[in-house]
């Protein structure tokens, strides 16, 4: 089968399973991947698939994380394995290698990282672009995107559309960021300050994992359902 009609394929399968959002990614020398020796020598592309968080979800999150966002977070990331899991079956069914990485999955403690970087890959998958608040920002779904990616030697021409930072004055991030993490430059992201702040709603007991979600919310995209449910407050 040719890999363009495969590729089509298994963006068909992904969108009937709930992921709307699929790129394609080549994994340069320069990509920092954990516990993956020599597996990039020849498993060189990313699927990259995303999954938009529910506004509604996230709307409910005021000050810090809340058990309800919680539980979305975490349907989603098992939505996100669940459907990596079925492509990887799928291309390998085709003859092709390929492995899932899990959607959120620390591998390296001391300095928080993943196998791979889901937002590096996204972003060189031209998928969005790396907002101010140092995630991945899709036009139409801004910081909702959450991501999983498929490793794979299918082979197919990456043909990123170059996206540039398009955040411009927007501040929305910066000023809710309870850490104060989020600057002007998402350069100067500060990591730590946002990961004492995850430990510390952690302490609080407001959720047993790392998570916080303000400034996802408040990065909504433009796909935004807030004119349908105006409508329907009307009557
Ligand atoms: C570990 C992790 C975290 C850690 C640290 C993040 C980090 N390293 O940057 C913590 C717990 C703090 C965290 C927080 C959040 N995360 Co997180 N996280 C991950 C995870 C599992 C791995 C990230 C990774 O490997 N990065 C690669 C390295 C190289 O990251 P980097 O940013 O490019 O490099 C920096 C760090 O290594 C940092 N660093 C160096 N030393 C140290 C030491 C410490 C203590 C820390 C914290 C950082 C640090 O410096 C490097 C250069 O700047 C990914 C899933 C994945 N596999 O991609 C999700 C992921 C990045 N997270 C995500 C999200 C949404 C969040 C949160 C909003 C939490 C939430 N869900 O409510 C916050 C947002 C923080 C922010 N605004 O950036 C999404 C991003 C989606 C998007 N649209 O971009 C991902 C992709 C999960 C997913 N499946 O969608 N996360």
């Amino acid at each position: 089968m040719e890999a363009v009609k495969l590729l089509a394929d298994l963006k068909n399968i992904a969108g009937e399973q709930g992921l709307p959002v699929m790129g394609a990614a080549i994994l340069d020398g320069d990509m920092k991947t954990l516990q993956l020796e020599g597996v990039t020598d020849t498993l060189k592309m990313a699927l990259v698939f995303g999954f938009p968080l529910s506004r509604a979800v996230l709307n409910t999150v005021k000050d810090g994380p809340n058990q309800l966002y919680f539980h979305h977070y975490r349907q989603a990331n098992y939505l996100l394995d669940r459907v990596a899991l079925r492509i990887g079956y799928e291309l390998e069914e085709k003859g092709f290698r390929a492995i899932p990485v899990a959607a959120s999955q620390v591998i390296g403690w001391e300095d928080q990282q993943g196998h791979v970087s889901h937002k590096e890959l996204a972003i060189k998958a031209g998928l969005g672009w790396k907002g101010r608040n140092n995630l991945l920002v899709h036009p139409e779904y801004g910081s909702r995107l959450r991501l999983v990616s498929v490793l794979t030697d299918l082979p197919v021409d990456a043909a990123p559309l170059l996206q540039e930072f398009k955040c411009g004055g927007c501040s929305a991030c910066m000023n809710i960021c309870p850490a104060g993490a989020i600057k002007e430059d998402p350069a100067d992201f500060e990591h730590v300050s946002c990961f004492e702040m995850l430990k510390e709603f952690k302490r609080q007991g407001r959720t047993s994992q790392y998570i916080c979600g303000l400034c996802v919310k408040v990065c909504p995209g433009k796909k935004d359902a807030g004119n349908k449910s105006q409508i329907n407050n009307r009557g």
